[in-house]
C-alpha cells in the first residue's frame, strides 16, 4: 500500500496524545450522546473557525440532511451538478427535487447569474457547494435568496480553514455543513458539522440528530441518529492543533505542482475571482486537461499514471445528472460547462507527507504521457 500514491491519505496525529484521550474516555465512562469530548471539540472548533455555533454530527452527509430537515426545506432546491453524490442525494432522500444550475469555468462553483431563471413557485432554497474550497459568490447568492425569500444552505464539505477577507467561509448562508471524513484536511475519522449564526436552530438540529427526542418525555420530530461519538471527537481534538502547519505544507505542494506544470500547454489551473481576498486550505489539487492542446485526454493521463502506481481521481465525474439514478429525470438539462469540465478535470495527489520529490515524479509521469 505505502509504495502507491493515492489522491489523498489521512493525516494521523501523535499516537500518544490520542491514547491519552482514549484513557479519558475510559475514565469518563461516556462514549456517545453529546459526551464531554464532543462538547470540547465543538467549543474548540467555534474558536478556530471563529463562528458562533458548531453542531457536530456523525458525518457530513447527515449534517446536510439535518440542515434540510431543520430548516423545513421542501419542493425544489437549486443546486450544483458538479459535486459529490452526497449533495444531491441529501435532497432526493428528503423528497426534494434538485434543480441543477450550471457552473462557472474559472472556479467550478454555481453560476449565480443563472439562479434566478431557475426559481419557480416550488423553490424553497439554494444549495451551492464551495467545490475544492473555491468560494461561491456568497454576496450575490445572499441577495438573490433575500429577494425571493429562499434559504441558503452551503455544502462546505471542502472548506475547513478557508477564509475570505479573514472570515471563515463556512460562516456563510443560513447554515453551512462541513465534512470531517478521513480524506479531508481536518478529520474525525468520519464526522461532520452544521455551522450557523442563529442559535435558535440548535434545538431542532439537536433533536434531528437524536431521533427527534427533546427530553425524556418529548419526541416532537421524526429524526434519525446522527451523533458524533467520543472516539471521533478524540481524533478531532488531536488533529486540530496541527491545522495551520498542515495547510502550509499543502500550500508548498500546490506551489510545486503549479511551478512544474505551468509550462505545459493544455493543462489549466483554477483562477477564482478575487484571489487576493482568499486564504485557501489547499485541500485538493484539481487541474483541467484540454485534450487538443495537451495531446492526450484526461482519461489517458489517469490510466497512464495508474500504471505507474499513481492514483489520481476524476472528482467529480461522472457528473451527478448522468448518474443512473438521475439520468432519466435530468437527460434534458442543459449544463454545457459542467459537461465540459466533467470530461477534463483531474485531481492530483495531495496530502500531508507527500514529498516534493514525489510531486516531481508525478509531474514527470504527466509529461511522459504526451
Ligand atoms: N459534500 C461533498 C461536496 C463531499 O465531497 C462529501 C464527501 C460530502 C458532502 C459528504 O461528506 P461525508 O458524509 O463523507 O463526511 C471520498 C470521501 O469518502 C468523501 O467524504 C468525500 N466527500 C469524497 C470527495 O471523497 P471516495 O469514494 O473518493 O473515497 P475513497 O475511499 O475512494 O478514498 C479516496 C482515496 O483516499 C483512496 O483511493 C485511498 C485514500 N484513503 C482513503 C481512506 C478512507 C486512504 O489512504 N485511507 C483511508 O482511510 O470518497
Amino acid at each position: 500500500m505505502k509504495d502507491k500514491i493515492y489522491v489523498t491519505r489521512p493525516f494521523l496525529p501523535d499516537r500518544k496524545v490520542f491514547d491519552s484521550l482514549v484513557d479519558q474516555i475510559w475514565t469518563n465512562d461516556y462514549l456517545t450522546n453529546n459526551g464531554p469530548l464532543v462538547q470540547e471539540l465543538g467549543q474548540k472548533l467555534c474558536e478556530y473557525l471563529a463562528v458562533p455555533n458548531v453542531n457536530l454530527t456523525v458525518n457530513g452527509h447527515q449534517a446536510l440532511e439535518i440542515a434540510l430537515k431543520g430548516l423545513g426545506i421542501s419542493g425544489e432546491v437549486i443546486t450544483t451538478p458538479f459535486t459529490f453524490a452526497s449533495t444531491t442525494h441529501s435532497l432526493t432522500l428528503n423528497d426534494i427535487n434538485p434543480v441543477f444550475c450550471d457552473i462557472k469555468e474559472n472556479d467550478l462553483t454555481m453560476d449565480e447569474t443563472q439562479i434566478e431563471s431557475l426559481i419557480t413557485e416550488k423553490t424553497t432554497a439554494i444549495l451551492p457547494v464551495h467545490v475544492y474550497g473555491h468560494p461561491c459568490n456568497v454576496e450575490k447568492i445572499a441577495e438573490i435568496a433575500e429577494r425571493h425569500g429562499l434559504k441558503v444552505i452551503y455544502d462546505a464539505a471542502h472548506t475547513f480553514g478557508v477564509r475570505v477577507k479573514g472570515k471563515s467561509l463556512c460562516a456563510s448562508g443560513d447554515v453551512s455543513i462541513l465534512s470531517f471524513h478521513a480524506t479531508k484536511l481536518f478529520h474525525t475519522i468520519e464526522g461532520g458539522a452544521l455551522v450557523y449564526k442563529d442559535e435558535g436552530y440548535t434545538r431542532v438540529f439537536n433533536a434531528y440528530k437524536n431521533f427527534g427526542i427533546e427530553g425524556e418525555e418529548r419526541v416532537d420530530y421524526i429524526g434519525g441518529n446522527a451523533k458524533m461519538n467520543e472516539f471521533q471527537a478524540a481524533m478531532g481534538l488531536c488533529n486540530l492543533p496541527y491545522m495551520d502547519d498542515l495547510i502550509e505544507e499543502r500550500r508548498k505542494i500546490t506551489m510545486r505542482y503549479r511551478e512544474r506544470l505551468s509550462d505545459l500547454p493544455g493543462i489549466r489551473f483554477f483562477e477564482p475571482d478575487r484571489q487576493s481576498e482568499i486564504q485557501y486550505n489547499f485541500a485538493y489539487m484539481p487541474i483541467l486537461v484540454d485534450q487538443e492542446k495537451f495531446g492526450i485526454s484526461r482519461d489517458g493521463i489517469y490510466e497512464k499514471l495508474k500504471q505507474k502506481g499513481i492514483f489520481t481521481r476524476r472528482y467529480f465525474w461522472p457528473i451527478v445528472p448522468d448518474f443512473g439514478c438521475y439520468r432519466e429525470a435530468h437527460a434534458k438539462d442543459a449544463l454545457p460547462v459542467t459537461r465540459k469540465v466533467g470530461e477534463q478535470v483531474l485531481c492530483l495527489p495531495i496530502y500531508n507527507g507527500l514529498r516534493l520529490e514525489q510531486v516531481d515524479e508525478i509531474v514527470k509521469g504527466i509529461k511522459a504521457c504526451r
